[in-house]
């Protein structure tokens, strides 16, 4: 019978460390010489033996066993729910899905006309309701207010926010294809309505998040970016040695697990590793090297293997064959339920637009856009920007539940927010700054992670861009 420090001290005599999972499966074997046969098949660079190097080792990859797990459930965006992007006729049963969802979250304290009802006669004219559309066109008059198109199913209506009024701030972070509430008046010849007030769908002020009963933590990262030149190695390998003693249990990856191939024009010059299906298998050595209780849950961004337009679907099989069998793949967004907490986990790549829609927005603040996520209950509003968006014929970026956890990535900058009680988390990125973001002036906070304590909700960054930082 093999003893553990016995185990340990044969492969320090060779300067290897060892993996506990190593220890623990050589201990079972109860074989001596299958420590020389790991040995004698390790590749010379390797520092820390984990299973991947055990000849004939497989991997326990049923991943039934994963879903049954009562701490972690998938509510929306499992691998097997993809939805298929139809034709582009769908777009109209999209957009359709859209309002009627976030308009009934308006509706349900403010009742509102229909458009048509409103325009038909001239009854209304210069009385105070509400009306409930889409944000069309928006545009800036010659004398400097703001006028937007505003459609719901029955009409279309031009509504005028006056630069004088209180209201004029709100309609400047107008998204095109959100839908709103507006309060105001019809003009006098019924051509235009005059704005008062913008009403979001928003999360309600009383709203109270769930916690655990029990106690348990995940640590929240995204956008890894393995094969990039710009992935920070050693900053991972300290999260790494973090994570052998933590009490995590739960490791989620929003996005841009790899750096991929053909994101954008000359990536190749900025890849250390070519090939997709290789960064991926890198990555699942990575993973497989991270404690085996840890339940990690890993779903897509824009520099992953799947299609671009959001929602995306879960990473497929080809690519994951080197994972360890802990690991969970899921759609972006996805929300799961972890311990009945919430979280809804969006890569983020319509943070980009929004930036660049809502005046004053910076990259540095990616938690002010998370809180205008929540409060228009949608992740990517906008169709026709750098987001794309699945001709699904439902909307499913629409923040319905309401999650105790909004966890992005995508800008690689950290922010934490509380918004009426819905926490917000980004927490960076495992990539440091690339040319392309240097020349666009964004300044990454790479190396940190988030941990959650799904009995307080209370988030603790972690650093790990120095060996003394945690
Ligand atoms: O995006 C990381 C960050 O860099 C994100 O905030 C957007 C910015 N970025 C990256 N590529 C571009 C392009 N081509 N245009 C504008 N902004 C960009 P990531 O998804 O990791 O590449
Ligand atoms: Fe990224
Ligand atoms: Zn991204």
């Amino acid at each position: 019978m093999l003893g553990d420090q016995e185990i340990v001290q044969r492969f320090l005599e060779t300067n290897l460390q060892v993996h506990p999972d190593v220890v623990n499966y050589i201990r079972k074997q109860g074989d001596p010489a299958l420590i020389d046969r790991i040995i004698a098949a390790i590749p010379e660079s390797t520092v820390v033996v984990s299973t991947r190097h055990i000849p004939d080792f497989a991997p326990e990859r049923d991943g039934t066993r994963f879903l049954t797990d009562p701490r972690v459930e998938v509510i929306r965006g499992s691998a097997d729910s993809s939805a298929a992007a139809n034709n582009f006729a769908d777009f109209v049963h999209l957009f359709r899905d859209r309002y009627t969802r976030l308009g009934n979250l308006i509706r349900g304290r403010n009742p509102a006309m229909p458009i048509e009802a409103l325009t038909r006669s001239s009854r209304y004219n210069q009385q105070e309701c509400t009306v409930i559309g889409m944000v069309g066109d928006v545009r800036t008059t010659g004398s400097g207010n703001r006028l937007i198109d505003l459609e719901d199913p029955t009409g279309q209506l031009s509504v005028l926010f006056n630069k004088g009024k209180d209201v004029f701030a709100e309609a400047e972070r107008l998204l095109p294809d959100e839908v709103i509430g507006v309060r105001g008046k019809l003009s006098q010849d019924g051509r235009l309505f005059f704005a008062e007030q913008i009403v979001r769908p928003d999360i309600p002020i009383n709203h109270a998040p769930y916690t655990s009963p029990q106690p348990g933590k995940a640590v929240l990262v995204s956008d890894i970016h393995v094969g990039s030149d710009t992935f920070l190695e050693a900053e991972w390998n300290r999260f790494a040695d973090w994570l052998q003693d933590s009490d995590v249990q739960y490791l989620l990856v929003a996005g841009d697990l790899v750096d991929g191939i053909g994101i954008y024009p000359g990536q190749e010059e900025e890849l250390v590793i070519r090939d997709i299906y290789e960064q991926y298998d890198v990555l699942g050595g990575m993973l497989a090297d991270l404690p085996s209780r840890l339940r990690i849950v890993l779903s897509p961004g824009n520099h992953d293997a799947v299609r671009a337009a959001e929602p995306q679907p879960a990473i497929p099989p080809d690519f994951t064959r080197k994972f360890p069998g802990n690991c969970l793949f899921v759609e972006n967004p996805c929300l799961l339920a972890v311990q009945g907490v919430r979280v809804l986990m969006y890569h983020g790549r319509s943070i980009d637009d929004m930036i660049g829609l809502i005046p004053g927005a910076s990259y540095a603040q990616p938690e002010q856009m998370m809180e205008g996520m929540l409060e228009r209950r949608h992740l990517a509003l906008t169709y026709g920007k750098r987001t794309s968006l699945a001709a699904t014929r439902q909307d499913q970026l629409v923040i319905d539940p309401i999650p105790e956890v909004l966890h992005t990535g995508h800008v690689h900058t950290s922010g934490l927010t509380r918004y009426r009680g819905v926490l917000g988390v980004n927490a960076g990125a495992w990539q440091s700054q690339t040319a392309f973001q240097k020349q666009m002036n964004i300044h990454p906070t790479p190396a940190r992670a988030v941990v959650l304590d799904f009995q307080t909700l209370e988030p603790q960054i972690l650093d790990f861009t120095g060996p003394s930082a945690v």
